[in-house]
C-alpha cells in the first residue's frame, strides 16, 4: 500500500512532492523512492517524521505500527494519513487521540477510502435524497482472493472488515451499539495452497444505535477474486454497488466478467480521490470533507475489538455509547 500510496503522490497529486520513502526493508525502499524521484530513503519512521524536509506523513507500514508513527507525526506538528486500521484494538489507538488533543487541532486523516469510492458516494445520495426511505439495513460482502503473508484469524475482522464498521458509521451516520460474530464450520484443508483458509470466513451482525442492522461477511481467502459488495436497503427500496469492471469477454459460450486479483484495483479511484482530498486539506487547513478522522479510526477499532471477543466468547458484546470530543464533532 505505501507503494501505490506513493505512486499515486507523485503522479495524480499535483503539489505532493514524495520526499522520502521508509521501510525496513532499504532494497524496497530504494526500489519504491526511485520509481517515484524521492530524495531519500529511511528505515526509521520517527528519523523519516523528524525531518525537516518532511511537511506531511503518509503511514502504510504494519498495522501495530500505524499508532506510534501517527503519535510521532501529531507531536511533530505534521499532518498525517494513517491508513487503516489505526491499530489493532482501542487500547493501542488511544495514545492518538490524547495525542491530538494535546495539540489541540486535527492533523490525521484515516485511510478509510471506500468513503471516495463514487459508488458508495452514490449509495450515500440515494440514502440522503430519500430514494430508498429510511435505511432498515446495510448488507456487506468482503472477500480476498487470499491473506496476505503474515495475516492471522482475528485480522479478518481487526484488519479487513474495519472497512465496513467504518462505511456503515458514514452511510448510516450513527455508531455500532453491538456485534455478534460468527464462523462457519468448514472442512478440513482441501488441499489448497497452504492448506485452507487462514482466517476463515466470517459473518458479523452490527446492531446501530440509529436502529439499522448491518451484516458483514468478510472471507479473506474466497479463492476466485477480489469481491467487494454492498446493498444498502430501505423501507422503499434499496441501492447496490455495481462493481466496475472494464470488460465482459465473451468466448466459447460463455461470458465471463474478470475479478480483480486484490482491492488496489477496485478501489484505484477511491485511493487516487482521498489522496488528492488529503492534500488539499493540508494546503487549506481544513480537514477534507469526508475523510474519516482519529475518531472514525478510534471507533472502527473498538467495534473490531468488540468483534474478536463476541467471536471468542460466542456471545453478543454491546458497546458503550461514546459521543466524540469536541475536536471530532
Ligand atoms: C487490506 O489491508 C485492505 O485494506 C483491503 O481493502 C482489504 O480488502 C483487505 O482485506 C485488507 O487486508
Amino acid at each position: 500500500m505505501g507503494a501505490d500510496h506513493a505512486r499515486v503522490l507523485a503522479e495524480e497529486v499535483p503539489g505532493a512532492v514524495v520526499r522520502v520513502v521508509c521501510d525496513a526493508a532499504a532494497d524496497r525502499a530504494r526500489a519504491v523512492a526511485d520509481a517515484v524521484g524521492a530524495a531519500d530513503v529511511e528505515a526509521d519512521g520517527v528519523a523519516a517524521i523528524a525531518r525537516a524536509d518532511v511537511d506531511a506523513v503518509l503511514v502504510a507500514s504494519p498495522d501495530p505500527t500505524h499508532a506510534p508513527l501517527t503519535v510521532a507525526a501529531v507531536e511533530a506538528g505534521k499532518p498525517v494519513l494513517c491508513e487503516k486500521p489505526l491499530a489493532p484494538t482501542a487500547a493501542e489507538g488511544r495514545p492518538v487521540l490524547e495525542a491530538e488533543a494535546k495539540a489541540g487541532r486535527r492533523l490525521v486523516s484515516l485511510g478509510f477510502m471506500r468513503r471516495f469510492d463514487p459508488g458508495y458516494r452514490a449509495m450515500k445520495a440515494a440514502l440522503t435524497e430519500g430514494r430508498i426511505g429510511p435505511a432498515a439495513m446495510l448488507h456487506c460482502l468482503h472477500r480476498n482472493v487470499a491473506a496476505p503473508p503474515g495475516f492471522t484469524g482475528p485480522m479478518a475482522i481487526t484488519n479487513s472488515a474495519p472497512h465496513e464498521f467504518d462505511i456503515a458509521r458514514w452511510l448510516l451516520d450513527t455508531d455500532v451499539a453491538a456485534i455478534s460474530a460468527f464462523q462457519p464450520r468448514l472442512p478440513t484443508a482441501d488441499g489448497r495452497a497452504g492448506g485452507g483458509p487462514v482466517a476463515g470466513p466470517v459473518v458479523l451482525v452490527l446492531e446501530t444505535a440509529a436502529g439499522p442492522l448491518v451484516t458483514v461477511e468478510v472471507n479473506t481467502d474466497a479463492a476466485y477474486g477480489y469481491d467487494v459488495r454492498g446493498e444498502l436497503v430501505g423501507r422503499d427500496g434499496s441501492v447496490e454497488l455495481a462493481a466496475p469492471t472494464d470488460l465482459r469477454l465473451n468466448a466459447g459460450l460463455s461470458a465471463a466478467t474478470p475479478f480483480p486479483a486484490d482491492w488496489r484495483p477496485r478501489f484505484a479511484e477511491a485511493y487516487r480521490r482521498q489522496d488528492i482530498a488529503w492534500v488539499r486539506s493540508i494546503e487549506s487547513g481544513s480537514p477534507a470533507d469526508g475523510i474519516a478522522s482519529a475518531w472514525d479510526g478510534w471507533q472502527a477499532a473498538r467495534v473490531a475489538e468488540a468483534g474478536v471477543r463476541a467471536l471468542a466468547e460466542g456471545r453478543r458484546v454491546a458497546l458503550d455509547a461514546e459521543p466524540p470530543p469536541a475536536l471530532y464533532a
